[in-house]
């Protein structure tokens, strides 16, 4: 049997951390260039020289100081669970920062490695590490890697399997005499009563300095605490004096802060000509986050990306259609039995079809969304908007989880525990849904393209993105006059460094979203499609086919007779379950000039908006009318729906639920389902009044 090592990547945000378990385990975990992308632990296993190595990735933190949601998440799993190696991941270019982590992970009292990662881009801006010398300094196993260039990963490895097979070395870590001495003390207060501790007595004592409530917990109820309490407190007064702080944290950060400063006077160099030179990333910041310009030429780069969405993603898409029609005519040619044929040809194949058919679209608007998270353009815009977020009630940090609901809402839910306050938060998640999805994408992409001229086709797509994001804005405000009330906290969000996309880290993002939107196609899609063409074809009404067949019977008038096969497939439908649940709704739908086959598209939506498509795929399909011109979903909704129905249909979209994924995710991240009722009613509520309106105007 091998054995088993697990291994916790900890490291600040944005080192690296998920690149660097891809790089090493080939996994496709997320990456993108900024803070806060890995907001759950995610774990990895695989085989390497007879052990099974378990990889978890974690949060980043800057601190072990479980502040907000997702770093409470890393402080809690190196606490409570089980692991062997803490591997801490630094970034090269930033390493007395980073260094802050490393120190207070030491504390934690487990083996350790240290990874300088980004080694490349270190090297670029002419800083020199010598690791062999840190690992001498610290004590700990210090290598250089790069993620991204796949270096230093063999070594990386042996030793992971070094450390897992000696004892456990400790760390040096040498403070201020002051700290020193009554380390000191502590500890020999320790040895002479033999104390039996986990952790060894130096950290053990470094710990109740800093008033660690975990250490504080565990020793609390022990006898030794009567007396040691009172040594450790003179000690704290002690070291406060002497640093002149007026909190021991402070003090110890100090202490901390002056020990890595000399850790990295001694071993990294910076090449003097490199220092002068203005970054790279200045000059491009001068132009991209300019007071004035900044926002027009973020709003320009979206309205491209939605005109792109459109020209180009049009152009395989008849390709694909004409696939599905001509395997739909295949297939069905070969099956005899008329229901299973229709079952085949109408429910899976036009079902599915309509879904796969967006997939170009989707692919446009993933490549959008993986540029603004690789290049580190996205905290850029965070920034620009962050006034004009303020003025609504929010803050930058929340157009992270925003933009990220462009392109699926269960991740950006789930991002938004990025927002430290939990108010906003709250209204973050709750506007989350304004942000349109993916999967609404093949929705807007199909009326738009029936219903509005060619030439705007872009731009109105463009409308519908920013108009849902603009509404969600307002709706944020509402909250926070109402429900949560008070100011949004001012935050301070790293600004990363540009970073050239790698076409394999767009591809690999790019790949796992469109094969996952391919999959749902071809699993959920399809079975919904099932249901859907079953709900719509059954129970059979014998008689009235019976009645219906004898008059087409009498009939000699080719004409006369497809109207009457057509008046025959509407009554059918309508007396389906699926038509019986549509009429009972219809009322409700007619104020916004929508027939019952849009009502039943819209509820079947609530459970994944791919739905919608091949809902209406199945019902205008089977359902009286089909001529012989209009064989596309486009064609027919044009000649069934009426343009402010369309303007109704589409507003609706933006606006209610995402879908039931979502919201038990919405409801987890917002503490309750109780959360999920709100959010149902609010976005009923608000899509049903905005479609009004907007049939009315489009009248
Ligand atoms: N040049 C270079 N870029 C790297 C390297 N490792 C990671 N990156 C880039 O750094 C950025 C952050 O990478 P991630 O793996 O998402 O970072 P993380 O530490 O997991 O970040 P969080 O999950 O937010 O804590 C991405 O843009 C990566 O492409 C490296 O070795 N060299
Ligand atoms: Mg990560």
């Amino acid at each position: 049997m091998s054995k088993n090592i697990k291994i916790a990547l900890v490291g600040q945000p944005n080192v690296g951390k998920s690149l660097l378990t891809n790089s090493i385990g080939n996994a496709k975990l997320h990456v993108g260039n900024f803070t806060g992308v890995t907001v759950e632990k995610e774990e990895i296993e695989f085989e390497y020289n007879g052990y099974s190595i378990h990889m978890v990735d974690l949060p980043g933190t800057y601190m072990l100081n479980e502040y907000s949601l997702e770093e409470k998440v890393t402080s809690q799993f190196l606490r409570d669970d089980e692991y062997d190696i803490i591997l801490n991941v630094v970034d090269s270019t930033n390493l007395e920062r980073n260094l802050q982590l490393t120190t207070e992970l030491f504390t934690l009292d487990k083996k350790m490695i240290i990874a300088l990662n980004m080694i490349d881009e270190a090297e670029k801006d002419g800083i020199e590490i010598n690791s062999n010398y840190i690992s001498e300094l610290l004590n700990v196993d210090t290598i250089k890697v790069s993620a991204l260039k796949k270096e230093g990963i063999e070594q990386l490895l042996s030793i992971i399997i070094k450390t897992y097979n000696q004892p456990k070395k400790e760390p040096k870590f040498v403070l201020s005499e002051a700290v020193e001495e009554e380390i000191e003390k502590i500890v020999a207060y320790l040895q002479e009563n033999n104390f039996s501790s986990q952790s060894s007595y130096r950290t053990l004592a470094i710990n109740l300095l800093r008033e660690d409530k975990y250490s504080y917990r565990m020793i609390h109820d022990e006898p030794i605490w009567i007396e040691l309490q009172s040594i450790v407190r003179e000690a704290i007064e002690h070291i406060k004096l002497h640093n002149d702080e007026d909190l021991i944290s402070d003090a110890m950060a100090e202490e901390f802060m002056a020990f890595n400063k000399g850790i990295i006077t001694e071993t990294v160099r910076v090449k003097q000509e490199k220092q002068e030179k203005i970054p790279l990333t200045q000059k491009i910041d001068n132009l991209l986050i300019h007071p004035i310009w900044g926002i027009p030429i973020f709003l320009f780069f979206m309205w491209g990306l939605f005109q792109l969405t459109f020209d180009i993603g049009s152009i395989p898409m008849d390709w694909i259609d004409a696939f599905f029609g001509w395997l739909g005519d295949n297939v069905g040619g070969s099956i005899e039995n008329e229901d299973i044929r229709s079952l085949i040809v109408d429910g899976v194949i036009a079902g599915v079809g309509a879904v796969v058919m967006f997939v170009p679209n989707i692919i446009i608007l993933f490549i959008g969304i993986a540029l603004l998270e690789s290049t580190g353009y996205m905290s850029r815009v965070a920034y620009l908007l962050d006034g004009i977020f303020h003025k609504f009630g929010l803050h930058g940090q929340s157009f992270i989880p925003l933009i990220t609901g462009f392109g699926c809402s269960i991740p950006a839910y789930m991002s938004a525990r990025i927002i430290k306050n939990d108010r906003d938060r709250m209204v973050t998640l709750f506007i989350i849904g304004f942000m349109s999805c993916g999967a609404r994408l093949p929705v807007y992409v199909l009326f738009v393209g029936a219903f509005f001229a060619p030439a705007i086709q872009g731009d109105v797509m463009f409308a519908i993105y920013m108009g849902g994001a603009f509404l969600g804005l307002v709706f944020a405000k509402i909250l926070r006059l109402t429900a949560f009330r008070g100011e949004s906290e001012p935050f301070v969000m790293e600004m990363p460094k540009y970073r050239m996309p790698t076409l394999k880290l767009v591809w690999h993002t790019v790949y796992t979203k469109t094969v996952m939107y391919l999959k749902k196609a071809g699993t959920f899609i399809a079975g919904a499609s099932l249901l859907i063409w079953f709900a719509s074809n059954y129970p059979k009404n014998i008689d009235l086919s019976d009645s219906y067949t004898k008059k087409i019977e009498v009939v000699t008038s080719q004409e006369k007779k497809s109207v009457l096969e057509n008046e025959l497939n509407e009554k059918l439908l309508e007396q389906s379950y699926l038509g019986r649940v549509g009429k009972f709704i219809e009322p409700v739908f007619e104020p916004l000039g929508m027939d019952w086959k849009m009502g039943v598209a819209l509820q079947t939506g609530l459970v994944a908006k791919e739905v919608i498509v091949s809902t209406l795929g199945v019902l205008y399909s089977l359902g009286g009318d089909v001529d012989e011109n209009s064989n596309s979903l486009m064609q027919r909704l044009q000649k069934h729906i009426s343009f402010p129905s369309a303007v109704a249909f589409i507003i609706i979209i933006m606006f209610y639920l995402p879908c039931l994924a979502a919201v038990t995710v919405f409801s987890r991240e917002a503490g309750g389902w109780k959360y999920g009722g709100y959010l149902f009613i609010m976005t009923s509520v608000i899509a049903y009044v905005l479609a009004f309106v907007g049939y009315h105007l489009a009248l």
